[in-house]
């Protein structure tokens, strides 16, 4: 075990693997090197705790986000240092499975990127064990032509684009008379909420070696830690990977995703935000037909949704009242979920859970023109 990784609390961050970081590029071959790693991982009240965890190669943060191109043939590897099997999924891209992997050993998949959207990757073996005990992380596919056919860009294919999503996104523009007056959305523009849970029972059974049953699992799990990103309560509050920050007029997708087996329900406070797509029964990405503004939405086991936040002035304040006078920007809007004891870390430190919040820096942003 001297080869384990130490992870202090505000270690685990995004590092990205960025497989083509050219949006809209020519079809084009990516390697994505991974291991699975057993860890000790410190917790927002200090405690240690056993995860197996992805990383990347020559990475030193866990959970690598990684980036591909719609329609790029994309091999992983992946490299398993724990001392029991592993395996890896993609739920929603066609052929993205790596069977078990003895101790020791090495894999290899080649798949077409899906289509573009958010992804969850994967342990699929003893389901949901390996997931719950850190295996999993986010895949974000660039559509290769994610245009509506009025020119915005958007973060889904052109051809799954339905009648809501391309208004949405021909709304989101610098012109006085448009539902969302501002800059039109840029991918730049996002921030990746990946929650997870995280039961210690689970933890200790995994560095024990204690033989681990998924079915059990589904019904025993009690979770004592909810994390954003790897992060939770004054650490998601304040991390720059987690905190959406920026001016009216900067609409900004927030691509959620939950490998936990706990349903959320985050809630966000001074704008609504719009859910434009979920997850078909085969993983796949749906695009919502009809968008609902949402202050609270649901996020079960393995949902992954997109979502805007518009950052338009916020609706509780009378446009009279705008910009306010005494209250000085940024003005700061809690993120928290309503599934209440995931507010809590340990089993009751409040307020030391699945929260954040998002900064409103101004009423209007410096790039305006007009
Ligand atoms: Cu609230």
């Amino acid at each position: 075990m001297n080869r384990r990784q130490f992870l202090t609390y505000g270690g685990a961050g995004a590092a990205v693997l960025s497989a083509s970081e050219e949006a809209y590029a020519q079809a084009t071959a990516t390697r994505i090197d991974l291991s699975v790693e057993p860890a000790d991982v410190e917790l927002i009240d200090g405690r240690v705790v056993y995860q197996l965890l992805f990383y990347g190669a020559a990475q030193s943060e866990p959970r690598p986000v990684i980036r591909v191109t719609e329609g790029d043939l994309v091999t992983v590897t992946l490299r398993n240092n724990a001392p029991e099997p592993h395996a890896f999924a993609i739920p929603g891209a066609p052929g993205a499975e790596i069977a078990a992997i003895a101790p020791g050993g090495r894999g290899e998949v080649t798949f077409r990127a899906p289509r573009g959207g958010t992804y969850l990757y994967l342990d699929p073996l003893n389901a949901p064990a390996h997931r719950l005990l850190g295996l999993h992380g986010a895949l974000i596919s660039t559509p290769r032509d994610g245009h509506t056919p009025g020119g915005a860009l958007t973060p889904f294919s052109a051809e799954t684009l339905t009648p809501a999503t391309r208004l949405l996104f021909d709304a989101m523009r610098d012109d006085p008379t448009a539902r969302f007056v501002g800059d039109p959305w840029r991918p730049a523009r996002e921030k990746i909420w990946l929650f997870a849970q995280i039961d210690p029972a689970l933890c200790e059974q995994a560095e024990l070696r204690r033989p681990i049953d998924g079915a059990a699992v589904q019904r025993t799990f009690a979770p004592r830690y909810f994390t954003i990103n790897g992060l939770s309560g004054f650490d998601s509050s304040e991390a720059e990977t987690v905190k959406p920050k920026g001016y009216v007029g900067q609409p900004l997708l927030i691509r959620n995703l939950n490998a936990g087996r706990n349903t959320h329900a985050p809630h966000i406070h001074g704008n609504h935000v719009l859910e434009l797509s979920g997850v078909g029964a085969d993983g796949s990405v749906v695009v919502r037909d009809n968008i609902i503004e949402r202050d609270t939405w649901i996020m079960r086991a393995l949902d992954r949704k997109d979502l805007i936040l518009p950052f338009e002035r916020p609706q509780d304040i009378p446009p009279g009242a705008w910009p306010p006078k005494e209250e000085p920007f940024p003005l700061r809007y809690a993120m928290h979920c309503h599934t209440e004891m995931s507010q809590t870390a340990g089993g009751g430190n409040y307020p030391q859970g699945l929260t954040t919040h998002w900064e409103l820096l101004g009423p209007t942003r410096p790039t305006a023109t007009s």
